[in-house]
C-alpha cells in the first residue's frame, strides 16, 4: 500500500534535508507531502528533494497538517514534525500493524522505556496531564496524546471533518478512538530538536484544553458512510 508521510513546515530549512533523507531510508517509495508557510529556503530545499510542496500562508500547525493530510494519496497516511525529534526510521514498524489489522499507529513518548530527557520539564508534565484528561475524558487508555507521529489508515482520516488548529493531535486521536476505531500506540524516543520552536507552550495548552472540552460536550461523530461500515465491523 501507498505510504504518504504528511507535514507542516515553516521556517525548517536546518532540518527538512535531514527529514526528508530519514524518511526515504524509512520507505524509499514514500510520498512525501509538506504545507509549507515559511520565509526560507524550505521550500526550495524540500521540492529539490522530491517532496510535493503545498505553499499556505501561515495558519497553525494544525491547519497546515490537515491539508497535507487531506492532500495525501496514500492508502497510510503518516505525520510528524519537521524538525528532527521523531524517530522515523519506525515508520516500518507503524506500517506493519496498520497492515495487522490497526487503524490508528500512535507513537508515544511515555510509554514503555523511551527516552524524553530532551523534552522540557514543563512539557513532560504537560504532555502526561493532557494524556490523563483525554482517557478521563474520552475514556480512551492511550499514554501521549501530543504526539505529532501517527499512522493512519486512510479512511480514519476522510471520516471526521478535523476543525482544531493547536489541538489536531487530540482530535485525531479522541475521535477515532470515540468511534470504535482499533488503535494501538508503540514506545519512541523523543530526540533534541533542530531549529526553532514554533508553537507557544502557553497559548498551545491553552488551545489543547479548549479542543479537549469543546469534543466533550458536543457528541463525536463519524461521516455516515464510515459510522455504517465501523459499526458493522467484528471487534
Ligand atoms: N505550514 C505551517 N507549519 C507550521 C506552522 N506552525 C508550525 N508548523 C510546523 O508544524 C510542526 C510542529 O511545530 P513545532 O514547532 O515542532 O511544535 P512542537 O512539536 O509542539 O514543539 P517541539 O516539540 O518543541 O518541537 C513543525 O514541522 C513546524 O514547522 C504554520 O503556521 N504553518
Ligand atoms: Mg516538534
Amino acid at each position: 500500500m501507498e505510504v504518504s508521510v504528511c507535514m507542516g513546515t515553516k521556517n525548517e530549512e536546518k532540518a527538512i534535508a535531514g527529514v526528508i533523507g530519514d524518511i526515504r531510508k524509512a520507505r524509499k517509495d514514500a510520498e512525501i507531502v509538506i504545507v509549507d508557510s515559511s520565509t526560507d529556503r524550505t521550500p526550495e530545499i524540500a521540492k529539490r528533494l522530491g517532496a510535493r510542496v503545498i505553499r499556505q500562508p501561515p495558519m497553525g500547525y494544525g491547519v497546515a497538517l490537515r491539508a497535507a493530510l487531506l492532500a495525501a494519496k496514500g492508502g497510510i497516511l503518516i505525520t510528524t514534525d519537521c524538525d528532527g525529534t521523531y524517530p522515523l526510521e519506525k515508520i516500518p514498524e507503524m506500517v506493519e500493524l496498520i497492515g495487522k489489522g490497526y487503524d490508528v499507529v500512535s507513537a508515544s513518548r511515555f510509554k514503555g522505556k523511551g527516552r524524553i530527557s530532551t523534552m522540557p520539564l514543563l512539557n513532560q508534565f504537560g504532555n502526561r496531564m493532557f494524556a490523563l484528561a483525554t482517557n478521563v475524558l474520552y475514556g480512551t487508555g492511550i499514554t501521549d496524546i501530543t504526539t505529532g507521529m501517527r499512522a493512519f489508515r486512510r479512511e480514519v482520516i476522510h471520516s471526521f471533518d478535523w476543525t482544531e488548529n493547536v489541538g489536531l493531535s487530540l482530535e485525531l486521536l479522541f475521535k477515532p478512538a470515540r468511534c470504535g476505531f482499533k488503535i494501538a500506540e508503540i514506545s519512541i524516543d523523543y530526540r533534541p530538536r533542530i531549529g526553532e520552536v514554533k508553537l507557544n507552550p502557553l497559548t498551545g495548552g491553552l488551545g489543547m484544553v479548549k479542543t479537549l472540552l469543546k469534543y466533550r460536550l458536543m457528541s463525536v461523530a463519524a461521516k455516515p458512510a464510515y459510522s455504517k461500515d465501523r459499526r458493522s465491523r467484528p471487534a
